[in-house]
């Protein structure tokens, strides 16, 4: 699916929620509805700031700097954005290791800051290179959003199993055209 569901998705999405008043399945749509987010994480210095700003007007939504990786008396950060821009700088410490790693297979872009200290990191992408951080953002926002909706097909599968109430109105929707067109897709 593309990053905006199609007219016959947000039909299924419409028929579902019309045939059934369950709250665990309004949470799931609405969690799969909501705006992707994009974060900007960096050892402190490494360029965070510089590069939210160098895409200020060039990304839609909020970029969200978030602070704390490797940052004294400053709390390990929540990496549960859809989208990360990770900066590094002098270097990739293991501090960016383990960011990474616990971004698993989520969207993630490494991006190469400090350009001034001479921050040359192979598998980067330096911050100067708006159009290419652009384009790779684009396409990831993309790759969220199925990840989204990929989400929401399996917590619908889960309600099903388990409520019910709710399983006629699910199992319609899981087996609409629209749906499975989806799935297949991803
Ligand atoms: N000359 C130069 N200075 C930079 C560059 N990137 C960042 N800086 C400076 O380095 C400092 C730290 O950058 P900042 O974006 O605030 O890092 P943050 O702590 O990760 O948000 C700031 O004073 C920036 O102006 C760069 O490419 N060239
Ligand atoms: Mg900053």
């Amino acid at each position: 699916m593309t990053e905006e569901w199609t007219s016959a998705t947000r039909a299924a999405v419409a028929a579902l929620t019309s045939a059934t008043d369950d709250d665990v399945v309004s949470a799931a749509v609405a969690r799969a509805r909501g705006e992707i987010t994009t974060g900007v994480t960096g050892r402190p210095g490494a360029g965070k700031s510089t590069l939210v700003c160098a895409l200020s007007g060039r990304v839609s939504g909020t970029l969200r700097e978030i602070h704390g990786v490797d940052a004294p008396d400053v709390p390990d950060p929540p990496l549960d954005v859809d989208v990360l821009l990770h900066v590094v700088a002098r270097g990739i410490t293991d501090a960016d290791r383990a960011v990474l790693a616990a971004r698993r297979s989520a969207p993630t872009l490494v991006v190469a800051g400090r350009l001034d200290l001479g921050t040359d990191e192979p598998d980067t992408v330096r911050a100067d290179d708006v159009e290419a951080i652009v384009g790779w953002w684009t396409d990831a926002c993309g790759t969220a959003r199925r990840r989204r909706d990929l989400l929401l097909c399996a917590e619908l599968e889960t309600v099903a199993a388990e409520r019910p109430h709710t399983r006629a109105a699910v199992e319609a929707f899981l087996r609409d055209p629209a749906i499975i067109a989806v799935r297949g897709a991803s």
